[in-house]
């Protein structure tokens, strides 16, 4: 199914069959552009590198080119229909899915698409300045990649909000636009999208985890009933596997010349030489970690028991799961806090589903630990390593907010985890540390000396290729 780059806004939903959508849609594409412009990067630049959507297809759905950032080609791309599609969980289990909202389950599903959408804008605001101190022409190009692609999301759920919730949807989609990172009047909805990311190993934890939550979250919507918002997000899940790679090797090349500077000064503080240490890592780690899994919500929560029961949201890989996929009786155990300790309690597993998808998070944010482990012991240094903290710790929301939990499990009075803090969380020092390496490096094929090499350019490009002009 090929996208219509004729139309104003590529799309590959027919959009020119509608003309009150398309027009609806069109007088919100210069206020997204007016928010792009204000709120979008602030470094200048003449033309990118930019992987553009072409297709929605299994072979050949991007083509690669030099791009002006503000004519980038935001569009709407669901992926293809599959004509036989059931629901797969919950009540209305082995029922066609639907093509329009349910009137029952309108409020929740607006709810869901409007969380999901607040989140897009949102990392684009944190991340505006971030171009101003790149490391390379590589990474600044990829940072608006993921910039572009963050801002399509954002279309992917206003095209939802518009075709398929009325006068709500159009101003919902209008608030979009009016709520900001970090505001004080009107912030974005979940606590990490108003975090600040200042700097670029704090983009890297943010691609690297909070991403991933994004990874979780639509691989939930994608099982949802509602056929479009399921097709959107099968789409957008696509897109978002760069911005994980971004992440992930990311931090790789953060420990990497971390490791070489150890050994070549004999020393785990490498900061003198112009490196980030473990230690530092590890904090930035622990808090990008905890605060990413505040986005999963309440380990119990009424709210996601019901999104299952009527079919709205699933879970993790919902059709591979061996079980009735409708829950009622079934019981889970998950951890919680108890007279000083964490005990396991045996709760419906209906209303643990957050902690679920938060498991099979956990599973994979290891994966990366591991990997820089052994980029670690690739160069002979051994002992703890970096490590994911305990799911209790520094956690505002859930059954883990206010206790106070270290990194290693352990439940600790107030003082205790306050005199504690400076080890386990960034501190002032770490930041200015890290902000003191955040110097621009435009020159192709030249990488700031905090970090090392990527292992290969994009799209078989060289490393010296200009991936950004000015
Ligand atoms: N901050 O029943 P509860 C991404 C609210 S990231 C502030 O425990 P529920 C991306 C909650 O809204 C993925 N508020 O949780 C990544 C509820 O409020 P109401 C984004 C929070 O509802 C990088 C109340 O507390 N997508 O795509 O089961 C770059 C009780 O909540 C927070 C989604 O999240 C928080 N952290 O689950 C770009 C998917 N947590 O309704 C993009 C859509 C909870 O009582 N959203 N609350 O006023 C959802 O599925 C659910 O809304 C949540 C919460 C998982 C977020």
């Amino acid at each position: 199914m090929s996208i219509d780059y004729t139309d104003r806004i590529p799309n590959n939903v027919s959009l020119s069959d509608d003309r009150r959508l398309q027009r609806a849609l069109e007088s919100w594409q210069p206020r997204f552009l007016q928010w792009w412009g204000e709120m979008g990067p602030t470094l200048p630049t003449q033309d990118v590198y930019l992987r553009t959507a072409v297709s929605v297809g299994r072979e050949g759905w991007a083509n690669f080119g030099r791009v002006k950032l503000p004519e980038y080609r935001w569009g709407i791309f669901l992926a293809e229909r599959d004509q036989d599609r059931r629901i797969a969980f919950g009540q209305h289990k082995g029922k066609p899915v639907w093509q329009q909202v349910p009137g029952e389950h309108r409020a929740a599903l607006q709810r869901l698409i409007v969380v999901q959408g607040d989140t897009e804008p949102a990392s684009v605001e944190q991340q505006r300045r971030l171009g101003l101190t790149a490391p390379s022409l590589y990474d600044l190009r990829n940072l608006f990649q993921v910039n572009v692609e963050e801002g399509r999301h954002l279309w992917a759920m206003v095209y939802l909000l518009h075709a398929h919730f009325g006068r709500a949807g159009r101003d919902e989609a209008e608030a979009l636009l009016q709520r900001h990172s970090g505001s004080d009047d009107s912030p974005r909805i979940l606590g990490a999208f108003n975090e600040e990311t200042p700097d670029w190993l704090s983009f890297f934890m943010f691609t690297y985890f909070t991403d991933r939550d994004g990874k979780y979250q639509l691989g939930t919507l994608k099982e949802s009933a509602f056929d479009p918002l399921s097709r959107t997000c099968e789409f957008m899940l696509k897109e978002e596997a760069h911005h994980m790679f971004v992440g992930t090797t990311g931090i790789d090349r953060v420990v990497q010349r971390a490791a070489e500077l150890m050994c070549e000064h004999d020393t785990d503080d490498v900061t003198p030489f112009g490196g980030i240490s473990l230690a530092v890592i590890q904090r930035y780690l622990n808090f990008h970690y905890s605060v990413s899994l505040d986005l999963f919500g309440g380990e119990t929560s009424t709210n996601v028991a019901n999104y299952f029961t009527a079919g709205l949201k699933g879970r993790w890989q919902e059709e591979r799961r061996d079980d009735d996929h409708v829950l009622t009786g079934a019981m889970t155990a998950l951890p919680r806090p108890e007279g000083g300790r964490i005990v396991e309690a045996e709760l419906p597993a209906l209303t643990a589903l957050n902690h679920d998808l938060r498991v099979a998070y956990i599973a994979d944010c290891q994966t990366g630990v591991t990997r820089w482990n052994r980029i670690l012991a690739s160069h002979g240094i051994s002992g703890p390593g970096l490590y994911l903290p305990h799911v209790g710790f520094n956690r505002q929301v859930g059954v883990f907010a206010g206790c106070h939990i270290t990194p290693r499990g352990e439940v600790v009075d107030a003082a205790t985890w306050q005199a504690g803090r400076p080890s386990w969380l960034p501190t002032p020092a770490d930041k200015a540390h890290v902000e003191s390496l955040m110097r621009p490096v435009y020159e192709p094929g030249k990488i700031a000396a905090w970090l090392a090499p990527p292992r290969n350019g994009i799209n078989g490009q060289p490393l010296d290729y200009t991936y950004v002009r000015f």
